[in-house]
């Protein structure tokens, strides 16, 4: 028999896995992952491709549908009674959840259409969240500044051949497929586990003259395949979208790589810890992963602001701990 997310949320309450406002807050972003599906589908029909004409804080040229999944994500979770704030790599500040709305006790930040350079291709794209206990007092932008080991709950909706909606709130990663007839999300995958090992990896390869000593060995001695120091024939993908790459990751392994690079040196990595990093690697770790920095585990990172970069290596716990060493070693 099929389980739907409310059976699963409703259930987990009754455990005590999560209390209601957890559950709420999740049902809900499933609910908002569900009006920005209809607008990827429906692209062009739906006049939502090109660029908005304005920049998001980084100076990053904003896609139509970077702004209309913001509002739909912001206007989708704000009401629940959830939350007491929420942040989102579209947005300059915080969002203080507004007075005419409860309270709640959670913080949620977020990347609403995560894969820009995808959407006018139709090629996978998703969404990605975090939630983190909020703060007594006030809500400004320092109180999201939470270390991603303290997230209670992360997780994405892929939007691809399949919309699929991966979380978890600390118990192991699970996967829910939607219907599209049905508009529910049945629970398709339980208990995901990536291997320790691989032969894939997944880095923007154009990048490699941009490296720094460490990531360029490693690759070279990727590519040098059996013959190489590493003896093994590795295959390489790259979807340009981290949602899509993390979950190929949790299906079927894999390593997935975007390290600093010397075009933005004063940056520390494309790829932002709040909104992606943090979220994604809570996910790896609960399916038996790892995700580092190069130099340690990015969820025990102290953020030190809101739109924070970091240099991600995350996956296979071996090849993670290879990398490190290579770090150690050039
Ligand atoms: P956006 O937030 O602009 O989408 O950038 C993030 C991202 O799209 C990741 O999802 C992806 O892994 C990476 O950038 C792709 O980068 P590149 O353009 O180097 O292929
Ligand atoms: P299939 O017919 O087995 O799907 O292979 C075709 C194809 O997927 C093609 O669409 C891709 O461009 C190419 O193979 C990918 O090849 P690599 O596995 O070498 O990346």
């Amino acid at each position: 028999m099929s389980i739907t997310l409310s059976q699963y949320l409703t259930t987990a309450v009754q455990n005590n896995l999560i209390d209601s406002e957890l559950s709420a807050l999740i049902s809900a972003v499933a609910q908002l992952s569900k009006d920005i599906n209809d607008k990827v589908t429906h692209g062009a029909l739906a006049g939502v491709l090109g660029m908005a004409g304005t920049d998001n804080v980084q100076g990053e040229h904003q896609k139509k549908l970077d702004v209309i999944s913001n509002e739909i994500f912001v206007s989708g979770v704000e009401w629940t009674g959830s939350v007491a704030g929420m942040a989102s790599e579209e947005m300059d500040d915080c969002l203080v959840t507004p007075s005419q709305f409860k309270r709640g006790k959670y913080l949620i930040t977020f990347d609403p259409l995560d894969g820009s350079s995808n959407i006018d291709i139709n090629a996978p794209i998703g969404t990605i969240f975090s939630i983190t206990k909020a703060p007594e007092g006030e809500i400004t932008n320092e109180s999201f500044l939470i270390p991603g080991r303290q997230q209670v709950a992360a997780g994405y909706v892929m939007y691809s051949p399949q919309t699929i909606l991966t979380f978890s709130f600390g118990k192991g990663v699970v996967m829910f497929t939607l219907n599209m007839n049905t508009g529910n999300y049945i629970l398709t995958k339980e208990n995901v586990q990536i291997p320790a090992t691989t032969e894939e990896f997944a880095i923007n390869m154009s990048n490699m003259r941009h490296w720094a000593a460490p990531v360029k060995e490693y690759v070279k001695d990727l590519l040098a395949g059996k013959d190489g120091p590493l003896g093994k024939n590795y295959n390489m993908r790259w979807v340009a979208a981290m949602v899509a790459e993390v979950h190929r990751v949790l299906c079927r392994g894999g390593i997935f790589m975007y390290p600093w690079d010397n075009r933005k040196p004063e940056q520390p990595g494309k790829l932002r810890l709040m909104y992606e990093a943090n979220p994604m690697s809570f996910l790896i770790e609960q399916a038996g992963g790892a995700a580092s920095t190069g130099k340690g585990a990015i969820l025990d990172l102290q953020p030190e602001k809101l739109h924070q970069r970091v240099p991600v290596f995350l996956g296979a716990k071996e090849e993670v701990a290879r990398v490190e060493e290579y770090h150690k070693k050039f």
